[in-house]
């Protein structure tokens, strides 16, 4: 018996304890909530979660910098440019799917219809245009400064940052800032003349809202160009390589910590969370056409799209990755997740290297098909909630947003709630009904990262498979 607990803890120990850590933390979470703990209790009970993510975030930068720049450097052109050209194509192929299935479902289910839910909008506010959304996207492919980049995009959750007014020049809703009352800030109706005691702040536009895409595409860059340099760029070359080793090795080592770190993480968000009772049922069938949509996606339609260009079975794949879904579940957090996901598919699902560190580092920033899947729901939820008809035009204008605003998202928590405002001012409506859907955002975060690091990981075994004759088996990783 104590052997085959051996085996079983070795094989599945970690899985095991990650998974019965998120029930663990749901049951103390909502056990606390009763308690009506000080924010100050609150912070505490936290930081065991806090300390999780911070050390998931510290490994960010130097997994996908090395990853890149070590396993870039080392193709052969042509396989390089063969896998690139596949791997992008296949990430806007399924990201595009994704939106495809939750248009559909969203017109067939209408949650939003007859809801008379108090729509937000005051005095129709003048809020962020698409415009402005689109060249924050495209200002957080440059980060102006790499290093910042990583960390400075952790500080602001979410963002739902509203313009002033044209006509009254006042805010009708603002985002206060996170600060010691409201460690988490918070979005507050001020009437047009606020009382004086709130200082609010916005983020301010030149402070670009940092993305992982800029270091995936200056990482990307450097691999390619060290490839070009042959013997002069080997010592840079090595260096990422054993960068990229060491950094495997931390991660192998603070795996252990996680399913601690996940209890509090979790019962933290949940201490956190709005009263469920207040959301209403007809939230609650916009909850639920969102879960289908991404069981939809991400349980029959990938897998199928896996088994059709690979032949292989792929719930025996996606077994070897059901630890970075727990931990894309517990962090709400893509590229928090990556250092994990990387684990699983160099151990578990024995992708090749030089795949896995291409596929998956360019993955995590620009192939999110949950955030898509949902941005499109909640922009024609909202439509319906607003009795707004949505013609073939302006639903062709969903799916191509959505698409466009997943792949700008970055890979951290409630991402999918800030870029859907192109999504909602490209067909014509208020950003600011963000807040409507904001209540039950936390919990289908969770889900929506669970698919972006499930579509991300079953495409390194899709690309994998097609280029296998460019890269040689993968030895196993030590
Ligand atoms: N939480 C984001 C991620 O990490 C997804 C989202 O916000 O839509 O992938």
């Amino acid at each position: 018996l104590l052997t085959y607990v051996k085996d079983y803890m070795r094989q599945n120990g970690l899985l095991t304890l990650s998974v019965l850590a998120v029930i663990t933390g749901c049951v103390l979470g909502f056990m606390l909530r009763g308690l009506d703990l000080s924010t100050q209790a609150k912070i505490y009970f936290s930081f065991p979660g806090e300390l999780l993510m911070r050390i998931l975030k510290m490994l960010i930068l130097p997994l996908i910098t090395s990853s890149l720049m070590s396993g870039l450097s080392s193709m052969e052109s042509k396989a390089c440019c063969r896998m690139g050209v596949l791997t992008v194509t296949y990430y806007l192929w399924t990201t595009f799917i994704a939106v495809v299935v939750g248009i559909v479902l969203v017109l067939i289910i209408k949650p939003g219809y007859g809801t008379h839910m108090e729509s937000s909008r005051l005095g129709g506010g003048q809020v962020i245009t698409s415009a402005d959304a689109l060249l924050d996207l495209v200002r957080n492919m440059i980060p102006s400064n790499l290093i910042e980049a990583t960390f400075q995009q952790y500080k602001t959750d979410i963002i739902p940052i509203m313009k002033t007014p044209v006509s009254t020049g006042r805010p009708n809703f603002v985002y206060l800032m996170p600060d010691e009352d409201n460690p988490k800030g918070r979005t507050v109706q001020l009437e047009l003349t606020p009382p004086p005691e709130f200082e609010y702040k916005t983020r301010p536009d030149s402070s670009p809202q940092m993305n992982v895409l800029g270091i995936v595409i200056f990482s990307a860059t450097m691999g390619l160009l060290l490839g070009k340099m042959g013997e002069r760029g080997a010592p840079l070359v090595n260096v990422c390589q054993c960068i990229n080793e060491c950094v495997m090795k931390i991660i192998n080592a603070a795996v252990w910590y996680f399913p601690f770190g996940i209890i509090f993480l979790v019962a933290g968000k949940i201490l956190d969370m709005s009263d469920p009772s207040t959301l209403g049922k007809k939230l609650g069938w916009y909850g639920m056409t969102v879960m289908a949509g991404l069981f939809v996606h991400g349980l029959i339609l990938l897998p199928f799209f896996y088994f059709i260009l690979t032949w292989k079975n792929p719930f025996t794949y996606i077994r070897g990755l059901l630890q970075a879904m727990v931990i894309a579940l517990a962090t709400s957090s893509s590229s928090a997740t990556l250092p994990i996901t990387m684990k699983c598919l160099l151990e578990n699902c024995r992708v090749d290297r030089q795949i896995a560190r291409f596929v998956l580092p360019v993955g995590a920033t620009i192939n999110m098909d949950g955030t898509a899947l949902y941005e499109a729901v909640a922009a024609i939820f909202i439509a319906q909630v607003n009795e707004y008809e949505l013609d073939f035009g302006q639903l062709v204008t969903i799916s191509i947003t959505a698409t466009a605003a997943s792949i700008g998202a970055a890979g951290i928590p409630q991402a999918g709630l800030v870029t859907m405002v192109i999504v909602l001012t490209s067909v014509g409506l208020p950003a600011d009904d963000i807040t409507l859907i904001v209540a039950i955002d936390w919990i289908l975060d969770r889900f929506r990262t669970m698919i972006n690091v499930l579509g991300d990981a079953l495409a390194a075994g899709i690309i994998g498979h097609l280029c296998q004759k460019d890269f040689p088996p993968d030895r196993a990783v030590s």
